[in-house]
């Protein structure tokens, strides 16, 4: 067998680690925790001063999930579920980064994460077998198992529109929101982007700002959130069913506990399709999307919820021609992410509330003072930029990595992010990605989404160990026919009818295409584990 440092070792001059985990998010921690328990000395590069990933750089007012906490939160450890409780059903931002550092407090996980220190490159050296690192710091380590925990929404876009450097008020992008308190009261606020952030960002802001100018160049379906406080019953009911709910939740399509309807929307009729609407508008949240089978799978079908939405924007917006612009028109409803939200479309009944039409007067430049749109000159004090991600590929190839003979993970995925399982590349052996591309990562639960692939990992380098083997690298046959797997079920869902971060379209010149698995997480996690049964075909071990 393998011998296992159970510390890290600095006999040549590059630190060697048995395993190095890239970010400190909630994939990160839990992979730390599992790899310790294998008896292996690892090192966790952080990027942030501290864990949480996600929820450390995205501090935005409004910040919340939309997954209800007392599922967005980790099952491995039953006492953890017990002493920590949670406040409300959906969770605001300060609240899991709070849930985060408890965690890395509770299981001493920060002594092998280095803060503060960001992965450039990475390369696969094959005479070692191993992975040599090096960070911005220009250090060097290197490790058998090189575990990237980067997250799918962590590498923002700021748009390159003219101007910018000149503005004399200050700008943020949301993902990389200030530490300190930022006053927007009384100030003119101009937000770009209207996806699940700018909704709610300006959902929470609009009530103290002076005046708020959003430009808007598509519009998003967009249903209430329905919050509400979780009192002592309600948690002490859901901690004494922890074990339950978390079983639904891992052999569920979206990693959650409600159980959809089987139903399809178009064999309903009008009226009982009207009401299950309303009842889902009324208290589901994301899972509105779920209130019929085939939502996302057939056309006419989503149309039906789509007028629905309509009407419920209507309803709530007084300004007709306002309303019109609020419509999403030509693309169905969840085919970009569906965005839940805490009474945005009321907020432009407000006077210190302007919509602008980006898409019919398009942003020219940034002056000094505001944002000049091909109509019109808007006076600002602050500019948002709320407008998305490099998402799932982004922040991988955002380092240089390279595996067997210097081939880089770049020039692999110029056409089209190809992988086993979204857990392994053909050509990077050792190279293990959570919630990679092919897998159901941002489609789901992400914490249920990481747990499992985390166990994963880890129960595969245990069986590696076990059976004395160096390296693990799929098969080019098993990768490919993975990727047309993960093709076919997107091609079968109306995902792929819109541009969005799901298909890459939101950045220019990547390559598109729809990368996350879409056959849901319990037929994933079945697939996974057939495969382990199974010897774990597709994969071959030196
Ligand atoms: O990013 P997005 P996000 N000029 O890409 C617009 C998760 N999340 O940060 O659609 C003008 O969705 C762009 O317009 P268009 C969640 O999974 C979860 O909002 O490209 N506009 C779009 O409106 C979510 O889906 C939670 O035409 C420009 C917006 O910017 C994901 O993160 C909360 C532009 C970007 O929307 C990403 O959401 C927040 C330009 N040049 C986020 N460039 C919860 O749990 C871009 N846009 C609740």
């Amino acid at each position: 067998t393998i011998s296992i440092k159970t510390s890290a070792d600095h006999s040549d001059s590059t630190t060697q680690y048995d395993a190095i985990v890239i970010g400190a998010g909630f994939a990160g921690m839990y992979m730390l925790y599992r790899l310790r328990q294998l008896g292996m000395s690892v090192c966790v590069y952080e990027r942030g001063n501290d864990v949480g990933g996600t929820w450390y750089w995205n501090r935005y007012p409004g910040c919340r999930c939309d997954i209800e906490s007392l599922c967005y939160s980790y099952s491995f450890s039953p006492e953890l579920e017990q002493e920590w409780s949670w406040t409300e059903r959906y969770a605001a931002q300060p609240e899991i980064l709070q849930y985060a550092k408890h965690v890395a407090d509770r299981f001493d996980l920060r002594r092998d994460i280095r803060f503060r220190t960001t992965v450039t490159a990475a390369f696969f050296d094959e005479k070692s077998n191993k992975w040599q690192v090096t960070t911005s710091d220009g250090e060097c380590a290197r490790a058998r198992f090189l575990i990237s925990a980067v997250g799918c929404l962590s590498s923002g876009i700021v748009p390159d529109i003219p101007g910018l450097t000149d503005f004399k008020g200050a700008w943020y992008h949301t993902g990389s929101w200030p530490h300190e308190t930022v006053d927007l009261s009384d100030k003119r606020v101009g937000l770009i982007g209207t996806g699940s952030t700018g909704i709610q960002f300006s959902s929470e802001i609009a009530h103290s700002v002076g005046h708020l100018t959003i430009f808007q160049r598509t519009p998003n379906y967009s249903v209430p959130l329905c919050n509400e406080p979780l009192d002592k019953k309600d948690l002490e009911e859901a901690k004494a069913n922890y074990r339950s709910m978390r079983a639904l939740c891992r052999y569920s399509m979206a990693g959650s506990p409600y159980v959809g309807n089987k139903k399809k929307a178009v064999d309903d009729t009008n009226d009982s399709r009207e009401r299950n609407f309303a009842a889902a508008w009324d208290g589901a949240g994301f899972s509105f999307v779920f209130c019929y089978s085939d939502l996302l799978l057939d056309i006419d079908s989503n149309r039906t919820a789509a007028e629905f939405v309509e009407r419920k924007i209507r309803e709530a917006v007084k300004d007709r021609a306002v309303a019109d612009l609020l419509v999403p028109q030509g693309y169905p409803l969840g085919a970009k992410r569906l965005c839940v939200d805490t009474g945005y479309y009321q907020i432009f009944n407000r006077d210190n509330v302007s919509l602008v039409d980006v898409r019919e007067s398009p942003i020219e430049y940034i002056t000094p003072t505001g944002v000049r749109t091909l109509h019109e000159e808007y006076d600002l004090d602050v500019l948002v930029f709320a407008t998305g991600y490099d998402a799932i590929t982004g922040p991988l190839l955002r380092m240089d990595i390279r595996g067997r003979n210097g081939r880089s993970l770049r020039q692999k995925w110029r056409e089209w992010p190809q992988s086993y399982l979204g857990l392994m590349m053909e050509g990077f052996p050792n190279l293990l990605t959570i919630t990679g591309p092919g897998s159901p990562c941002v489609l789901v639960n992400m914490i249920v989404s990481i747990e499992q692939h985390v166990e994963w990992i880890a129960d595969c380098i245990a069986a590696m160990d076990r059976d004395g083997k160096q390296t693990i690298e799929p098969d080019a046959e098993a990768e490919s026919s993975w990727s047309n797997m993960v093709d076919e079920i997107a091609n079968s869902t109306l995902y792929p009818l819109t541009d969005s971060w799901f298909t890459g379209k939101n950045v220019n010149g990547k390559s598109s295409r729809f990368t996350p698995y879409a056959g849901g997480m319990g037929q994933y996690r079945r697939i996974c584990e057939e495969i382990v049964e199974d010897g774990y075909r597709g994969f071959r071990f030196d």
